[in-house]
């Protein structure tokens, strides 16, 4: 039995982790049947991140990797009729939401002090008030270095909008009037991209983030229609 160890709802979201939203698609448009452990815990996966899937005693971790195994183990081509030209720009889009964009969210998130308030009250409001502060700050610290190192915690706000709005326009522009990147149905590029786009537009405050996404309403839309069509029923 496959099973799928993922962070937890968040947000209205399925998962609050763009990641694990990612691999929960990569499931469904599979076929297989699985059972999804939201209380996933990263400090006991492999490489210390989520999501992480368990399979015959085997532990695939990173989703990339999940979708490896699952096309290797299940025969499922979650790309099925794009031609090679259309892969590799699926291959670059995948690349661009989870290597560019994602740190936009990590910064707006854990970087600025009047979201990570709403962040900690989400994700650890479960730790006790009185070690909470503490314990978070170390969790805090660790996002925040890690994403001044990759380098986008280096922009501002603004900066990190404006960049990141160019790669929306370029999404915006790949999918024109389709139902999705590549068609009337998703492959793999919609389930990053969708996860990516939905945990941007879940926060509950107002980012410049989430204004950007805003700006183009076919994405908004197409957003939401991956969420009904990817997403568990
Ligand atoms: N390349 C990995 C990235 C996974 C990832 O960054 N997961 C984040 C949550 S979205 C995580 O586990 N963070 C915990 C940590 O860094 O301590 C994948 O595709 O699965």
């Amino acid at each position: 039995m496959l099973k799928l160890f993922t962070f937890a709802p968040g947000f209205g979201e399925i998962s609050a982790s763009p990641f694990s939203v990612k691999a929960i698609c990569l499931l469904e448009m599979s076929g297989q049947a699985y059972t999804l452990n939201q209380k996933g815990d990263p400090r006991k996966a492999p490489k210390k991140k989520l999501p992480v899937l368990e399979h015959d005693g085997k532990i695939i971790s990173d989703s990339d990797d999940i979708r490896d195994y699952l096309e290797m183990q299940f025969n499922v081509d979650f790309d099925a009729g794009l031609n090679a030209e259309q892969r590799a720009v699926s291959r670059s889009i995948i690349r661009m939401a989870e290597e560019h964009i994602y740190f936009a969210i990590v910064s707006t998130r854990w970087q600025r002090d009047e979201n990570w308030a709403i962040i900690r009250e989400e994700f650890f409001g479960m730790i006790p008030r009185l070690v909470r502060k503490f314990v978070t700050n170390k969790i805090r610290k660790g996002a925040v270095t890690m994403v001044y190192g990759q380098g986008m915690g280096r922009h501002s706000e603004a900066e990190q909008a404006a960049r990141v709005s160019k790669d929306l326009a370029a999404i915006a522009a790949l999918l024109a009037d389709k139902p999705f990147l590549f068609g009337d149905k998703p492959t793999a590029a919609d389930a990053s991209v969708v996860a990516i786009l939905n945990n941007i537009t879940c926060f509950p405050r107002p980012t410049l983030l989430n204004e950007a996404v805003q700006k183009l309403p076919t994405l908004v839309a197409y957003a939401e229609r991956g969420k009904q069509v990817m997403y568990p029923k």
